[in-house]
């Protein structure tokens, strides 16, 4: 097929490129038209602003601490902050949403004075990985979205303490050598790869699944000093035993880590501690959405006794101990942890 000149080298799919905008009009599942399709684009836009700061991190003064702690008393970074307020901004007055979630604050975030209150809540990690910022390791915005539960009394706690199971799409945008946004409104797993010289996040992958043969693990071992014996095995058993052998890859950025095991296969583990007893994963705007696209994809997310979907939140910021991949892997964590 002829190429048209410079124009090769975008991500086709059959032949064509599809536009994000494209691509949610024509395969958006009808129930999925409207407000979340609308919602998604938001997001999409919330990518490329961020994607350009990020990519001007080194050049703009926003690399570093900005002075200031968030909830979880981690340092805030400059660019976590921006991420934040391109949401927050983006989203507010849309009429779309009833309330959001942020990683950045500490309570839920009303939908402003004077603004229609939407069907829909936003949870979100504006720019998970962040203490990789200053090294230009990839980082990422991990999303999911929530209806209210009760349309005629709507933007309250409770449209946000919801299982993971009720979310109707989630997703994340990595920023790394390329910025991707991969999504999934319940129909599967779609990727989209942004082209700056358009501006266009342009369909990569439709209906993307776990490869059966997983190729990555990824742990931090170095907390394995206080890791619960059965959590020992287990990770010894998935250096020692699995067969075809895995290699061991852990970025620190889970965003990253998770990508690069839906595109490869693999398994992601962030398990309890004495240290943290929760571990360190946010359920409702980290583990929850990612598990939802786990699912989506063939694979699942396990907090290490039960599906992450079934869990449900206490607390915008509670956390969870997050097993994440094939299906198989994550089903034998489980096996590990219930022996006594
Ligand atoms: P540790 C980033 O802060 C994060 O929440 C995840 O993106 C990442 O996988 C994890 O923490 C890294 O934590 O304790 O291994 O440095």
């Amino acid at each position: 097929m002829v190429q048209p000149n410079g124009m090769s080298n975008l991500p086709m799919v059959n032949g064509q490129f599809i536009t994000i905008e494209r691509f949610l009009l024509d395969r958006q599942p009808e129930y999925a038209k409207g407000d979340l399709t609308t919602i998604l684009y938001d997001m999409a836009l919330a990518g490329k602003i961020i994607s350009a700061q990020t990519r001007r991190a080194g050049l703009l003064d926003v690399l570093g601490l900005a002075g200031q702690v968030n909830v979880q008393g981690e340092s805030q970074q400059k660019l976590d902050l921006m991420a934040d307020d391109v949401i927050i901004r983006l989203n507010d007055h849309t009429g779309r949403l009833a309330a959001m979630v942020t990683e950045e604050q500490k309570d839920w975030v009303r939908i402003p004075e004077g603004y229609r209150k939407g069907s829909y809540v936003l949870v979100y990690d504006p720019l998970d990985g962040s203490s990789n910022i200053d090294t230009n390791i990839s980082i990422g915005t991990i999303f999911g979205l929530y209806r209210v539960v009760d349309r005629t009394n709507r933007g309250r706690l409770e449209d946000c303490l919801q299982a993971g199971r009720k979310l109707v799409a989630a997703g994340y945008i990595i920023y790394g050598t390329s910025t991707m946004l991969v999504y999934s409104a319940g129909n599967g797993v779609h990727s989209f790869t942004l082209e700056p010289s358009l501006g266009e996040f342009l369909l990569s992958q439709e209906g993307m699944l776990f490869p059966e043969i997983p190729s990555y693990y990824s742990f931090n071992h170095s907390a394995g000093r206080s890791w619960s014996p059965q959590v020992e095995k287990y990770a010894n058993w998935l250096r020692d035993s699995y067969q075809p052998p895995m290699s061991y890859r852990y970025i620190g950025s889970m965003v990253a880590d998770f990508h690069r095991n839906l595109v490869h296969g693999g398994i992601f583990a962030y398990p309890a501690t004495p240290e943290k007893p929760n571990g360190k994963i946010r359920l409702l705007y980290e583990a929850a959405p990612l598990a939802y696209l786990a699912e989506q994809a063939g694979g699942y997310g396990s907090n290490g006794r039960r599906a992450l979907l079934d869990v449900v939140p206490t607390d915008i910021h509670e956390r969870t101990p997050v097993f994440i991949g094939n299906r198989d892997l994550v089903a034998k964590a489980e096996e590990f942890l219930r022996q006594s």
